[in-house]
């Protein structure tokens, strides 16, 4: 009896010690051990490393990546040798392969332009290696990178043949941290940023920021919000920005900065930020020199203006196409871009809140400079669970477009709901814009194969903070991996990214990562459908957008309330915007306004976002909108339980730390779907006078409960 307790006790403590507690730090890069077979494999192809020339920052962070990886995964680093030798493993750039006897077809290298890579077999100096190999020292990182992802990923490297190069040239995270740590729709504690000790102190941890970025190919991050303050431009500050950028260039990351409009008169005092006024315009000569001389690889600026409050050309009269030049032309020598948003609506303009940067930007197509890219959310509203791309998406051939995501949940439950955004990213990438036929989507205005631009571009709203899981929770993590992975490559699929992920983050069972992926590919659809199904929008509560606030219709800017958006009364739901409304439909290309113009025949995830409709109105399953909307509400509850149910069984193959900090963001989505369902079905019967149907569940509370509840300190406003 006792040996069988004793192996007993043995057997638990080997299957806890197999998943030890994690926190998530390591992100994709845990390079947990790996299992004996496949390690025998690794063993027998690579046997030694060939480092060549270190004293290249780029090569010698390849080489320790590689160094790094090997020893966690296969117990020790690998060897290094000179030269080529039987089964070891090189990175060679293309001048370096061209002086060696090879076998390697060095059109494929061409194709890789500078930050591609190729990773395959081939025989060097008649030695069997496994190659990466790339026209710059930043294509043999991602490479390495690359390398030591598919190994995680248990890939075979006998059959390991593969190159890529990212389609878009700008992969920037956008950080809404501002300098006094807090981090504005942060939710994963304060900023990453120490402004108060930097340059002095760098915290370790800007270096596995650059890591995590590197290995997914993002080569840019904007450190401070586009709510930004003038004093991130004066020298202290850009001395600062210099120690994190010299952390972050031999990662291949430039460091852009967003810069406030006004600043020449915030900092120095001018009467006016006028673009027509030479001052200014040398003042920013002038600090663009002063950037450059300490941070050589600067990136540029992202600009917020006349925007939600920001100053902007608008307040000289001037066009954003006229602020926005100005800043390129003292960028220009130096090779900086602009970022210009063009997220800009005014409470002054009684126009539909989504037609307004169409009708602002359209016109100026052409008008900007050739280093100014305009950057454009997905929707025409705001990072809603489900918006239809935005308008100006094919509408300008003649300026570079650059998307603008958001990868932190302002709108879909913060750090405390699942909501896996890859689908969503896809969503809006797939979407044909029509305008140069069927095909072109908005993948291609923004990779800019479809108008044939140079600069191109995408940015991400960054979920990171100082939490030592970097994004609040863990499935989080998932959504600046997919965005980095899509910046990279925006035809990939949604759940190849998905299951790339979890067998990264947790473990490459089958049995785990089918189900696990199960709950990511749901989630955002379960978030769409108890917030705000069949095209709803803009239902969150004011400020902070956390939870359910349809009812309110009382804030100072109109289009700001819930109520502008749904419309609802006793007649209908939804926001006209066909002829009879809005019109917001003639903005997009023919193809596609009649795609959404027939209520009856049209894809209803879009419907109440274009349509104003009664309540009995038949949907194309023959319901009547109202019951319609409640089997939605109903649905996305159900499947939040699923989700949950699903996760428990998944217990045995995942560290008792993330299982549980997981189980338990679960339990407060599948409460809060609850929330959800039941405030928004109070209210909207309320408003509509239609009674909750006799086999419906009614909601727990009354109208009043929902409308009194207030959440002051939720995060990230
Ligand atoms: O999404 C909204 C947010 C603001 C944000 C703004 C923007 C940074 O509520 O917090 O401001 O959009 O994108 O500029």
């Amino acid at each position: 009896m006792r040996i069988f307790t004793l192996l007993l006790l043995i057997a638990a403590s080997l299957t806890s010690l197999s998943a030890y507690a994690e926190d998530g730090y390591d992100l994709w890069l845990r390079y947990q051990t790996l299992p004996k077979s496949y390690a025998k494999e690794v063993n027998r192809t690579i046997k030694s490393l060939v480092p060549g020339d270190v004293s290249n920052p780029t090569r010698a962070l390849a080489i320790e990546e590689l160094q790094t990886g090997f020893s966690k995964m296969l117990g020790k680093p690998l060897p290094t040798k000179s030269n080529a030798s039987k089964a070891s493993l090189m990175l060679l750039t293309s001048k370096a392969l061209a002086q060696t006897s090879n076998d390697v077809d060095t059109a494929r290298l061409t194709e890789l332009g500078d930050e591609g890579y190729l990773i395959t077999q081939a025989k060097i100096n008649k030695k069997p290696v496994t190659l990466i190999a790339a026209n710059s020292e930043q294509g043999l990182l991602y490479g390495a990178f690359e390398l030591l992802q598919q190994m995680q990923l248990q890939t075979s490297l006998k059959e390991l043949n593969r190159s890529s190069s990212p389609k878009i040239q700008r992969r920037v995270l956008d950080h809404w941290d501002n300098l006094d740590g807090s981090v504005e729709r942060g939710y994963a504690g304060s900023s990453i940023w120490d402004w108060w000790e930097l340059p002095g102190v760098t915290n370790p941890r800007y270096k596995d920021y650059a890591r995590a970025n590197a290995a997914l190919g993002i080569n840019g991050t904007v450190l401070n919000n586009v709510n930004s303050k003038a004093i991130s431009l004066d020298h202290r500050y850009i001395e600062k920005t210099a120690a994190l950028a010299d952390v972050f260039r031999p990662y291949g990351i430039k460091v852009y900065l967003s810069a406030r409009f006004n600043a020449p008169m915030e900092l120095d005092g001018f009467e006016n930020a006028d673009p027509q006024n030479p001052k200014v315009r040398q003042w920013w000569k002038d600090k663009a020199k002063e950037i450059y001389q300490i941070i050589p690889n600067f990136g540029g600026f992202l600009v917020k203006a006349n925007s939600e409050g920001q100053p902007g050309p608008g307040d000289y009269g001037r066009s954003h196409a006229e602020g926005a030049n100005m800043l390129a032309e003292a960028l220009e020598p130096y090779g900086g871009i602009v970022m210009w948003r063009a997220f800009v609506y005014s409470e002054h303009d009684a126009e539909d809140r989504g037609k307004q940067a169409y009708n602002e930007f359209k016109p100026l197509d052409g008008k900007f400079k050739d280093n100014v890219l305009l950057q454009v959310k997905n929707g025409a509203i705001d990072f809603q669970p489900r918006e239809p791309y935005h308008p100006l998406f094919g509408a300008m051939p003649n300026t570079p477009l650059m998307m603008e995501f958001q990868i932190t949940k302002e709108y879909l439950g913060f750090a405390t709901h699942i909501a896996y955004l890859a689908p969503l990213y896809q969503e809006v990438l797939e979407a044909d814009t029509f305008v140069k036929g069927k095909g072109s989507t908005v993948a291609k205005v923004i990779d800019g194969s479809l108008d044939s631009h140079k600069l191109t571009g995408i940015a991400g709203v960054a979920n990171i903070g100082h939490h030592r899981n970097w994004s609040g929770s863990i499935f989080n993590q998932a959504n600046w991996y997919a965005y980095g992975r899509l910046a990279w490559d925006p035809y990939t699929d949604s759940q190849a990214i998905g299951r790339d992920w979890l067998a990264l983050t947790f473990t490459n069972e089958e049995k785990f990562v089918e189900p696990a992926l199960g709950i990511m590919m749901r989630s955002r659809e379960a978030v769409v459908d108890y917030m705000t199904p069949l095209g709803l929008a803009h239902l969150m509560a004011t400020g902070h957008h956390y939870g359910p606030g349809p009812w309110v219709s009382d804030l100072p800017r109109p289009e700001w309330n819930p109520a502008y958006y749904h419309k609802a009364d006793k007649n209908g739901i939804g926001f006209d915007r066909t002829k009879t409304g809005s019109n917001a439909l003639s903005q997009y290309p023919k193809e596609v306004a009649q795609s959404f113009a027939d209520p009856k025949n049209m894809d209803e995830k879009f419907l109440l976002w274009f349509h104003h409709l009664p309540w009995d109105f038949k949907l194309q399953s023959g319901k009547t909108l109202w019951r319609g909307l409640i089997e939605h509400y109903d649905h996305g509850v159900e499947e939040a339980k699923a989700m949950q149910q699903t996760w428990q069984s998944l217990k045995p193959y995942v560290d008792q730390e993330r299982f549980t900090d997981t189980a338990q963001r679960l339990q407060i989505q599948v409460d809060e779907a609850q929330w959800w369902r039941d405030a928004c079905l109070a209210y909207f019967s309320e408003v509509s006078g239609k009674a909750i149907p006799k086999d419906i569940t009614p909601p727990k509370h009354d109208l009043q409960y929902y409308i009194k509840l207030s959440y002051p300190y939720a995060p990230g406003n």
